[in-house]
């Protein structure tokens, strides 16, 4: 049985707010702002009946893809899920382009083929959201292989959650990349559910960091609702991974604030358990370290950036039959 309680904290010993330098911060909350805006958007967009399809929201989630981005810069890769907002934003996307591509929208990232779940930029070293859970995993190790191949000082963080570490690929890939030490994090966002199944009852054994032992890689478990730790832990993880010292799993726990996607109510989640995880709401948590003339600014930057989104998507084409039936 595992517990659905947040994690206890005691960070003070391993590292404190001053090892995280102002612009980082900044950085960080600056994406965990756009990604909640940006998704709070979406939903009001999926009720005017705006947008095709699922949308997965990573609300409560924030702080995991804002932190791990904000480790590896722009010259790491990310490879995404189907929970993907908040890892596109964080790596640097580009608001209008994502929400004409959520809208179906022929300016979009993917021409509007794709939608939520497929957004990718080349640009950003962003090689990918994926609909097939776990599907990301192998992705990012064969990219941790080229990089190796080519000897590129870089690293690769896959995000991915619970549901897929009980999938066959993970177990694959974890075992790839420990053998040929590949410079691959694989970033396990434990938010406890696989659409409505409780991760008890889906795996034995629930404390799940314990796999990157078993796989001969570091495994460590850590408070994704906490930007500052998901940076620093993965910072940590980078460094052995650029130096050759191969991959690490991290286990950053959280909570999904409502269901599986926009039309789960998410009813069967405990009302009590949900409301400890939100009292300790990642962006609550990181805008109080932050000065608070700072936060707004950034906050109006972010929602003038959102409006014009929203415009350039609205304002966007969508595919014509001609052009899809010409791809066939
Ligand atoms: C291979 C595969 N099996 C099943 C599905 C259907 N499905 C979509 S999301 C999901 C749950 C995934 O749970 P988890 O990996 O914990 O991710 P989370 O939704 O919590 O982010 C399932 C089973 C799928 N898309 N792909
Ligand atoms: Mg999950």
């Amino acid at each position: 049985m595992t517990t659905h309680a947040p994690p206890k904290k005691d960070r003070g010993k391993k590292y404190s707010i001053s090892d995280v330098d102002k612009k980082t911060l900044t950085f960080m909350y600056r994406n965990i702002y756009a990604t909640r805006q940006f998704e709070l958007k979406c939903v009001e967009l999926y009720r005017q009946g705006l947008i095709p399809g699922y949308l997965h929201l990573y609300l409560g989630e924030e702080a995991i893809a804002a932190g791990a981005c904000a480790a590896i810069g722009p010259e790491g890769y990310i490879v995404s899920s189907h929970r993907g907002h908040g890892h596109c934003i964080s790596k640097g996307a580009d608001l209008k382009l994502m929400m004409a591509e959520i809208l179906g929208r022929e300016t979009g990232y993917c021409k509007g083929r794709g939608g939520s779940m497929h957004i990718s930029s080349k640009d950003n070293n962003n090689l990918g959201a994926n609909g097939i859970v776990g599907g990301g995993i192998p992705i990012a190790t064969g990219a941790a292989m080229g990089i190796k191949i080519k000897k590129s000082k870089q690293v690769v963080v896959v995000f991915f959650s619970d549901g897929a570490s009980n999938n066959g690929v993970f177990g694959e890939s974890l075992n790839l990349a420990a053998i040929y030490n590949l410079p691959v994090i694989f970033m396990l966002e434990n938010n406890h559910y696989a659409v409505t199944t409780p991760i008890e009852y889906a795996a034995a054994r629930c404390e799940l960091a314990e796999k990157g032992q078993a796989y001969g890689m570091p495994g460590i478990c850590i408070d994704g609702n906490d930007a500052i730790e998901v940076y620093l832990e993965t910072k940590l993880a980078a460094k052995r991974a650029l130096n050759g010292e191969g991959p690490t799993l991290i286990e950053a726990k959280t909570y999904r604030h409502g269901g599986h996607h926009v039309n789960d109510p998410g009813l069967y989640m405990d009302p009590d358990i949900l409301a400890e995880w939100k009292a300790r709401d990642p962006l609550i948590l990181l805008r109080a370290q932050i000065d608070e003339d700072q936060a707004r600014r950034i906050e109006g930057q972010v929602d003038a950036e959102l409006e014009e989104a929203v415009e350039f998507a609205k304002n966007s084409p969508k595919p014509s039959v001609e052009a899809f039936l010409a791809e066939i």
